[in-house]
């Protein structure tokens, strides 16, 4: 099976390459960004701009996938940033993503969608199914690309799927996120011996580690179509508030200073997500199950974010 993954540079797709290999697909990935040094030199990677119509259709007659995985976007914070751009690259970028698909007789498109999709006001746990009135440019092209996403499965047949993600936490580079703080405590953390979180230390959000993130997409990727009765699902493995995360990082990096000054932007769009999500559906549809909660993430995170920095990835 051939898989092309756009922004294949970010934090998701560093991780998403290696999984895949190791699933036995043949990985090219691609991405605006060079090669980053932590993917490794044989992976076929192609440069190109989602914004851009005839370099996405350019690729995808290079490349032939049977699987798109779909994952260039500017993140919450970076968005508010440069809305205009956030639009660009998330909102016409997965239509020029999907059409091109269609165009091409690409049969497979997997999408990241985020809990960013959700805006204030929602039942606790936030079900599948709810009224999605995002407050960021990010959360408003992230519900788009998810109807966008069934738009095109319903009308033209093609196979689109898609997860809502936690914020995600690993051994690496974030890009943007407003739940990059939780990530910060250990990178940063472990790099200069503090870091001062941009939230409440009762700030509660999902957040989930990369080792099952990944897993979860490739998990709905691979599952029988029959069995799946919706595109999008969300999933859902901890919620830990941001001091109880800087406790743990505490109790693994001696000494660390884990410090919190709310900034009122970041806060605000923190404050908008949910806290938890309900993600039964995901469960019994596709056997989704988490692996990792705090303790094991931290446990498992730690000699990972200590061997990147010896690396100098960090
Ligand atoms: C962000 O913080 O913007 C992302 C997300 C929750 O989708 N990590």
């Amino acid at each position: 099976m051939r898989v092309l993954i756009t922004g294949s540079g970010g934090q998701v797709g560093l991780d998403l390459i290696p999984f895949l290999q190791g699933r036995g697909a043949e990985v090219v990935a691609s991405d605006i960004v060079p090669r980053p040094e932590a993917c490794a030199p044989d992976v076929p990677w192609e440069h190109f701009d989602v914004t851009n119509v005839t370099e996405v259709r350019g690729v995808l007659e290079r490349v032939k996938p049977d699987v798109v995985y779909h994952l260039a976007a500017i993140l919450s914070a970076r968005g508010e940033e440069i809305p205009h751009v956030a639009y660009a690259v998330n909102q016409t970028g997965t239509y020029n993503m999907l059409e091109a698909c269609r165009l091409l007789g690409v049969p497979k498109f997997i999408y990241t969608s985020t809990i960013a999709a959700f805006g204030p006001g929602l039942p606790d746990p936030v079900p599948n199914e709810v009224s999605m009135r995002p407050t960021t440019m990010y959360g408003i092209t992230k519900v788009a690309g998810e109807l966008l996403g069934e738009y095109y499965r319903a009308k033209w047949g093609l196979d689109f799927r898609g997860v809502r993600f936690p914020g995600l936490i690993n051994a690496g580079v974030p890009g943007g996120g407003t739940s990059d703080y939780a990530l910060h405590m250990y990178t940063t953390g472990m790099k200069r011996g503090a870091y001062e979180s941009f939230c409440h230390d009762d700030t509660r959000i999902p957040l989930m580690y990369m080792p099952d993130a990944v897993r979860a997409l490739v998990d709905l990727a691979d599952a029988p179509r029959e069995r799946l009765r919706r595109s999008v699902y969300n999933i859902a493995a901890m919620s830990p508030t941001a001091g109880e995360i800087a406790e743990s990082v505490r109790g693994a990096i001696p000494g660390v200073q884990l410090t919190f000054e709310s900034d009122p932007l970041r806060q605000a769009i923190l404050d908008s997500w949910p806290k938890a999500l309900d993600d039964s559906a995901a469960r019994e549809e596709w056997d989704w199950r988490h692996e990792y909660d705090l303790t094991a993430m931290t446990a498992d995170m730690i000699p990972k974010v200590r061997a990147m920095l010896d690396r100098g990835l960090l």
